[in-house]
């Protein structure tokens, strides 16, 4: 019997087996943070990305009809254990799922009952931030004609690379070098980008093509596109596909709960929550690279379900550029966001706008005058259930006679 310990830590294009470092048999078992990806960093210091914090498992060969269970910080978890076959093998797959997740950056030790013996190992979960749940509004305020993302690009033309640092991107951003990308379309001279984050810079026009990360034409049908507005006039040679700082944005769509994310890129970038041009929100995530295409995954929890501004600064210095942005889904499959997959996180570049219902009611000669924000529903009676109805054609202030009856009113958002 051979198992394999995975932390579900999201670092290489393999789903169910991230991570896995095939163990030789009973005794104590041994973790391989990052196997099969080097280039991995961190969002820790000091060393290899660490996994989320919502499972825990591991895969298991030859259990046959044997019975497997788990402890983790010393609770018998078994009876809250998932087992189930590996498609197309005889692999068992043995995961627990904590509830609430393990805290963040938060340290563990888990063992594999089976056999006859308890198999010890020890992790440590991905550092995670929980955002404010006044950051986001009803995901009923999405406007469905308008899925995907703003980018604003800009380029500096330099006689060297500039810095490779989250700081440099949003002063570049700001306007500290003069920009030379092409404007896109819109009025601001953003581009609206209405699928999923895909770039590299091998597809810009000069260029090599080449795809590269985990979404390429040959791996998922999803060929590289182009950096929007690059290059800019002037550059000659490498220095066309340089120097570049990206500002893309959207309102995520996200449920309640853990939420996974990771991006791939080349060569660093933050995320924040915000609108465009916000620089001052949380940070969910940054780092400092100058460095090759790697996958880089971040936690973070959202209180509540709704709409969430992300504002995603990506910056280029020399050489290669890329950049995806996706989720992890069930056994850690990558899914770019705004992907057309029923699973795949909506982003949308526009919402309606969403109004705060008010009322006040005061009593003057004869009557009712009820100032309010948002659409006045109106019901005869409070015994339930209450049956609201619109007040159609009110506006506020809106007076209403004694002689009317009795009455209760309401403003709901329009
Ligand atoms: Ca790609
Ligand atoms: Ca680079």
């Amino acid at each position: 019997m051979k198992f394999s310990v995975y932390p579900l830590q999201g670092s290489t294009n393999i789903a169910v087996f991230q991570n896995q470092h095939q163990q030789g048999g009973p005794g104590p078992i041994n973790v391989k943070v990052g196997a099969g990806n080097p280039a991995d960093v961190s969002n820790w210091t000091p060393v290899s990305t660490y996994p989320f914090g919502d499972a825990v498992g591991a895969v298991i060969a030859n259990l046959g009809t044997d019975s497997v269970g788990m402890i983790v910080d010393g609770t018998n978890v078994t009876s809250s254990l998932s087992v189930t076959t590996i498609p197309n093998s005889t692999d068992k797959k043995v995961v627990y799922t904590p509830n609430p997740p393990f805290a963040s950056g938060s340290s563990h030790t888990a063992g594999l009952i089976y056999a006859g013996s308890t198999n010890w190992w020890s992790f440590r979960v991905i550092t995670n931030v929980t955002v404010p749940a006044t950051a986001s509004i009803p995901s009923s305020a999405a406007d469905p004609a308008a899925r995907g993302f703003k980018a604003k690009v800009v380029q500096a033309q330099v006689t060297t690379t500039l810095a490779n640092t989250a700081a440099r991107a949003e002063a570049q951003l700001a306007g500290s070098n003069t920009n030379i990308a092409l404007p896109g379309p819109n009025a601001d001279g953003t581009y609206t980008i209405t699928n999923i984050i895909n770039w590299n810079v091998t597809k810009n026009p000069g260029n090599t093509p080449a795809d590269n990360g985990s979404f390429t034409a040959i791996l998922t049908g999803q060929a590289d596109e182009p950096v929007p507005g690059i290059p800019g006039p002037g550059p000659t040679g490498a220095a066309r596909f340089e120097n570049i700082a990206a500002e893309i944005t959207a309102y995520l769509d996200l449920p309640a709960g853990y939420q996974k994310f990771g991006i791939n890129g080349d060569d660093g970038w933050l995320v924040k929550l915000g609108k465009s041009g916000e620089t001052n929100g949380p940070v969910l995530f940054t780092i400092d690279r100058g460095a090759g295409a790697a996958d880089i995954p971040f936690a973070f929890i959202t209180p509540q379900s709704g709409l969430y501004p992300i504002r995603l600064v990506w910056y280029q210095g020399g050489g290669g550029a890329n950049l995806e942005f996706f989720t992890y889904g069930p056994d850690n499959e990558k899914i770019p966001v705004n992907a057309n997959r029923a699973d795949a996180v909506k982003a949308y570049y526009n919402v309606n706008q969403v109004v705060t219902p008010t009322i006040s009611i005061t009593r003057g000669a004869g009557g009712l005058s009820i100032t309010y924000v948002g659409k006045l529903q109106r019901a005869a009676s409070l015994a339930s259930p209450v049956a609201w109805t619109d007040v159609t054609g009110a506006t506020s202030p809106f007076t209403v006679s004694t002689a009317a009856g009795e009455g209760y009113w309401r403003t709901v958002s329009p």
